[in-house]
């Protein structure tokens, strides 16, 4: 077999682990009580393009206000990161618009870096890079489509130059509070001492601000949710009926967090070929596919302690929204009694 046939099958074979373990993870959400599916798969081609679409959107602030926060404070983050060659190493990185602000700011500074964006979904990744390309010639860029804890792996591996990692637009919400904990923790192994990371997080706020934010009157965020029904569709024959499972959104204070479900309109059972079975759905069951956390400034303070950072800035949108904050990891601490009560 020649190299160029071999790249192919082994390429074939991570798509039909891909797959594989899509159709497994499927099966397991749907047969929880209540069901759920992971939020990572609302993101294929099709979902990557809605929520580019929810960016857009008004009522979806989070966007405009990070923005704001990179706009105004890009000098304060080029400063405190900028003094040697780096990695700058993006997770969930999507289509890069509020990366630009960053990348233009340290290519005028002349900083010696190179980017790396990681994002699951393949057809993201290629237009950004594809895109950067263009309207940034010369830098040094190096995709990756995988999943977060794969992409720690591979930042884990990369080479000796120091890493300054982007985790923007409160990606970090969709984490459960324990998730988040294990994350960082793998995050800050994957680190060494002395390195940046830059992370979003979205602040709680008045409720319909929050409830107009995951219910805009489009329809975008219920058509980027009900997407994941359409993609098991397709790449794992399942027969689901998309219009017979209705959007639902709402804010739940015990979590902290918007909660999102696709709520089944009847008594049906739908077939995933790839999963070997079907699933029955009673009249109004609901399937949970998203949680986004919100953060006060207090709960994340003591997130970067715990994790091994220490929080060297704090930026916010002059609505006081959502901020961004700068964690520098800071030397490992022992396993003494004392920090059982941190
Ligand atoms: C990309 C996970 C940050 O939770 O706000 C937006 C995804 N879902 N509207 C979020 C999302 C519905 C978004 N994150």
């Amino acid at each position: 077999m020649n190299g160029q046939s071999r790249e192919k099958e082994s390429r074939l074979c991570e798509a039909d682990d891909c797959l594989k373990e899509f159709a497994e993870e499927v099966a397991a959400g749907l047969s929880l009580t209540p069901k759920q599916l992971p939020c990572k798969y609302l993101y294929d081609a099709e979902g990557s393009r809605l929520f580019q679409a929810i960016m857009e959107l008004e009522e979806y602030y989070p966007t405009r206000c990070e923005t704001e926060i990179l706009n105004r404070h890009k000098e304060d983050i080029s400063t405190i990161v900028g003094k040697a060659e780096f990695n700058l190493v993006e997770l969930g990185a999507g289509d890069g618009a509020k990366t630009k602000i960053l990348l233009r700011h340290f290519l005028d500074l002349g900083l010696s870096f190179r980017y790396v964006p990681i994002d699951i979904s393949p057809s993201a990744v290629q237009g950004l890079t594809c895109d950067l390309r263009k309207e940034f010639k010369g830098l040094a860029i190096q995709g990756l489509a995988t999943d977060y804890f794969e992409g720690l792996r591979h930042l884990a591996r990369l080479d000796r130059r120091s890493s300054f990692v982007l985790f923007l637009g409160s990606n970090i919400g969709n984490f459960t509070p324990g998730e988040s904990l294990i994350f960082l923790s793998s995050l800050r192994t994957s680190l060494r001492t002395g390195d940046y990371i830059l992370v979003g997080f979205d602040l709680k706020k008045d409720l319909n601000t929050l409830l107009r934010a995951y219910n805009d009157p489009k329809g975008v965020t219920a058509r980027f949710n009900t997407n994941i029904l359409r993609r098991i569709n397709d790449e794992l024959g399942g027969n689901f009926v998309p219009s017979q499972f209705e959007y639902f959104s709402t804010y739940n204070p015990r979590a902290g967090a918007i909660e999102s479900f696709l709520i089944s309109l009847r008594r049906q059972n739908v077939l995933v070929e790839q999963c070997g079975r079907s699933f029955s759905f009673s009249k109004w069951e609901p399937i949970h596919t998203e949680s986004s956390y919100k953060f006060r400034k207090e709960d994340f303070g003591r997130m970067a302690r715990r994790q091994g950072f220490r929080a060297v800035a704090s930026f916010c949108d002059s609505r006081r929204y959502f901020t961004d904050t700068l964690w520098q990891a800071v030397p490992f601490r022992g396993s003494g009694p004392q920090d059982q009560c941190v």
